[in-house]
């Protein structure tokens, strides 16, 4: 190593983070993971007495993410990605927890890069549409509107995500309401139902 190279301030530095450009896993200080099991999923499962019955420290997902600025810093950005393990809760799939960002208009990219999944979708007036993830899908998630991710296949589903430093997660509105549609198997398929099972 030239140390009159890193102590100078002109210096070429290498970058705090990199990425592997298959998995999009990413590498370097600060990057945080975080993990949610079975156990922490209570009540969002529609039948959450199948779901006392699985394995409660099954792995469900798992979250990368790179925040260089401390949360709620206006004018940064977060970056990350998430993995969610394939399987089902009865006939609902394995899914993260969703939240609408706390603060208004903060929007946010997914974008696909391994496995295959669905995006799930829900505006402010409560109408729930999907979008189809798989590697190379791009999806803008418009502020404002709640989103959960759904692993629909038989591998781990990975997405990347891009968003605001204060964009904020507000996780209470979709465990008290939830979505107003679940993604589940019917006859083989992923499917879009509405309501409560
Ligand atoms: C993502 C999500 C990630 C996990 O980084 O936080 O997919 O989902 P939950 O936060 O709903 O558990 C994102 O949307 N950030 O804003
Ligand atoms: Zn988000």
């Amino acid at each position: 190593m030239n140390t009159s190279q890193t102590s100078s301030p002109l210096a070429v530095r290498d970058p705090a983070l990199t990425v592997q450009l298959e998995s999009w896993k990413l590498m370097g200080e600060g990057v945080t993971l975080s993990e949610k099991k079975l156990k922490d999923m209570n009540g969002l499962f529609a039948d959450e007495e199948a779901r006392r019955l699985m394995d409660p420290e099954a792995n469900v997902y798992k979250v990368q993410s790179y925040m260089p600025v401390a949360e709620g810093t206006p004018g940064g950005l977060f970056f990350g990605n998430t993995t969610v393990q394939p399987g089902k809760v009865r006939d609902e799939y394995f899914m993260t927890r969703g939240h609408i960002h706390s603060k208004a208009r903060t929007a946010e990219y997914y974008w696909g890069i391994k496995g295959e999944g669905v995006l799930i979708l829900m505006d402010v007036n409560r109408v729930t549409w999907a979008e189809r993830v798989f590697p190379g899908s791009l999806h803008y998630i418009a502020g404002d509107v709640a989103h959960r991710l759904a692993n629909s296949g038989l591998v781990p589903f990975t997405i990347g995500a891009c968003w605001y430093s204060d964009a904020g997660h507000n996780y209470d509105e979709i465990e008290r309401n939830g979505f107003s549609a679940r993604l589940v198997e019917v006859g083989g398929v992923p499917k879009l139902v509405e309501g409560k099972l």
